[in-house]
């Protein structure tokens, strides 16, 4: 068994749960923020059996999408007041960041 540890974008989430219900995969859906643009993304926990860990991939493959997006730098207050102005950078996020851990031992009780 495997542990699939998939982080994604808010807007691919709905879509990617509808799709681990209907092919019947168990996961969990967190809320989680990124670190760089400190804005939100969903992280889901899926454990699953060996022989299915490449069809759970391709959906996620399928699902996530790869979108620009803008952040604005922080303001560097010491500089002058030129280099001080924070302009916009675009950054490519996704489609996924995926893990895939192996699985010690999983119980349900
Ligand atoms: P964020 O950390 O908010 O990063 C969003 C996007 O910003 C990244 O997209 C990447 O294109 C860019 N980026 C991140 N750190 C950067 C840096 N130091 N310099 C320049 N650009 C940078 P993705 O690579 O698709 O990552 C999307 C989200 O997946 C990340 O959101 C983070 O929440 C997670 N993630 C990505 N790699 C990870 C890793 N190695 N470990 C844990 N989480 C990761």
């Amino acid at each position: 068994m495997k542990l699939i540890m998939a982080i994604v974008q808010d807007k691919d989430s709905n879509v990617l749960s509808s799709e681990f219900i209907d092919n019947n995969i168990r996961a969990t859906k967190l809320s989680t923020t990124g670190g760089f643009l400190k804005a939100g993304n969903t992280t889901f926990i899926i454990g699953i059996e060996d022989e299915r860990v490449d069809e759970v991939l391709q959906i996620i493959k399928e699902t996530s999408q790869t979108r620009e997006q803008f952040m604005t730098p922080p303001v560097n207050l010491d500089a002058t007041s030129e280099s001080a102005m924070a302009y916009p950078i675009e950054v490519q996020v996704g489609g996924a960041t995926v893990f895939v851990l192996p699985i010690e031992q999983f119980h349900r009780f």
